[in-house]
């Protein structure tokens, strides 16, 4: 069971932002701007990148659950991203699906 399973099962606290039947959301424990709030899938779905055509609903719910928090967070009109880390190159550290809100501070592009 990964750790944000047991954040899921209420075995480790966290900041709880946001939930519903299909996902959960959280401030991440180590923010990298003022907002950084992360989306999870209930469904332990490792990674993005082991998504099925059936989970498109899902991944949509996640995106579409973002931007309203983000509203939520007044980090709409100043503008925020969305990050889904990938695999060893990306630096996913969780393997369990997440979908990084971050906001509140510019950002530079490309990402380091
Ligand atoms: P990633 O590198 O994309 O796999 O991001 C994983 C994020 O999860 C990272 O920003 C830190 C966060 N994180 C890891 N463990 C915990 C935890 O126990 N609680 C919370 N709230 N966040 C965590």
């Amino acid at each position: 069971m990964t750790i944000f399973q047991r954040i899921i099962a209420r075995e480790i606290p966290a900041t709880i932002v946001y939930e519903d039947d299909q996902c959960l959301a959280f401030r991440d424990i180590n923010p990298q701007a003022p907002v950084h709030i992360l989306v999870i899938p209930k469904k332990p779905l490792a990674r993005v990148g082991e998504s099925e055509p059936t989970d498109t609903p899902l991944l949509g719910h996640l995106l579409v659950t973002a931007t309203e928090i983000a509203r939520r967070e007044k980090i709409d009109r100043s503008g925020y991203r969305l990050v889904i880390n990938n695999g060893p190159d990306a630096g996913e550290s969780v393997p369990h699906l997440h979908v990084h809100l971050i906001g509140g501070r510019p950002m530079g592009w490309p990402p380091g």
